[in-house]
């Protein structure tokens, strides 16, 4: 702790000569850079994964990490990245919980000369300078996975299949990208019908309430299409109390790929999965390190993910980091 104070008040007397701000290197060779990191919340298997290895990439690359959980509320988080300006971090890196309503604060940011990165979720905000680069997946894309998979699963059959949609958290990004991209590639199949879409704010238990609700008004529904695998988990357990067959008689697609929806479908109650990285952590103190060094970085890095069928799970899961 005393330790780290020192190296702190040594860093702050270097870097008072102007210019680019530096991290600078304490005694061990490490780097000492303060990052202020404004997380959403632990809303899914996810989320926990994705807080974890930030964590424990913090801790292997000497960083010091200000967390701070905003627990799926816009305004703790513009909270959060008030107090890491008030406390001059190095550099600031959120998940945006929603798409909109960041400029003011952003501004503040860098108004305060603190760059900013968005991680895992995007901002709509046109004002591109906000923030220096934006590290995640490509949702679209996984909505056209997820979407390209159904179709092939219903080629050739010209009855409706009946879709019901549980979406993320509304006004997300990947709740707006995932439904677009799914929405365009089922297009061109016009049998394919989404019936219902709803909000299961991507969390286990709102996916079970939704569900159990959309069962009652939707006698015969064929797909459900879950933003990820925590309110597919949940609809699991709302599919079987209404004495139906999840992965049977309502064939499930979602996203993410965690543990937990990985077991569901190597046991063929869930369909199939795509995936979507919540590994960020090692790319992202790379990413700080060289903001911070005003080192030029690409303005989107995007991850690479795959998709599993149970077959597929069945393989990876023994070797499952998440
Ligand atoms: O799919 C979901 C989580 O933003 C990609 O947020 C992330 C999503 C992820 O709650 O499980």
């Amino acid at each position: 702790m005393r330790r780290r104070a020192v190296l702190v008040l040594l860093g702050a007397a270097l870097s008072g000569c102007g210019g680019e701000r530096r991290w600078d290197t304490g005694v061990d060779g490490k780097p000492q850079l303060v990052l202020g990191f404004a997380q959403v919340g632990a809303e899914s298997g996810w989320r926990t994964a994705n807080t974890k290895s930030i964590q424990e990439a913090a801790d292997a690359s000497g960083i010091e990490l200000r967390f701070s959980d905003a627990q799926q509320k816009q305004e703790n988080q513009i909270k959060a990245i008030r107090s890491f300006i008030a406390q001059k971090v190095d550099v600031i890196a959120f998940s945006p919980v929603v798409e909109s309503g960041w400029d003011t604060v952003l501004q503040e940011a860098r108004a305060a000369g603190i760059p900013v990165i968005l991680t895992d979720r995007a901002i709509d905000s046109k004002d591109t300078t906000l923030y220096r680069s934006f590290l995640g997946s490509d949702f679209v894309l996984e909505g056209r996975r997820a979407g390209e998979w159904l179709v092939k699963e219903y080629q050739g059959r010209t009855s409706p299949v009946n879709i019901v949609e549980l979406q993320g958290t509304t006004g997300s990004a990947p709740a707006n990208d995932r439904k677009a991209g799914f929405a365009e590639t089922i297009k061109a199949s016009p049998n394919l019908r989404i019936v219902a879409s709803q909000t299961g704010n991507f969390t286990r238990a709102k996916g079970k309430e939704v569900m159990e609700a959309l069962l009652k008004a939707h006698p015969k529904i064929d797909v459900l299409y879950a933003h990820n695998d925590d309110m597919a988990l949940g609809a699991i357990e709302a599919i079987q109390a209404a004495g139906k067959r999840p992965g049977v008689d309502i064939k499930i697609v979602s996203v993410d790929a965690v543990k937990d929806g990985m077991t569901a479908l190597s046991q063929n109650r869930i369909n199939f999965i795509v995936e979507c990285s919540p590994l960020l952590g090692p790319q992202l103190m790379d990413l700080a390190k060289k903001v911070v060094a005003g080192e030029p970085v690409d303005a989107r890095i995007l991850t690479v993910e795959t998709t599993f069928t149970p077959e597929q799970a069945k393989a990876a899961l023994p070797q499952r980091k998440y």
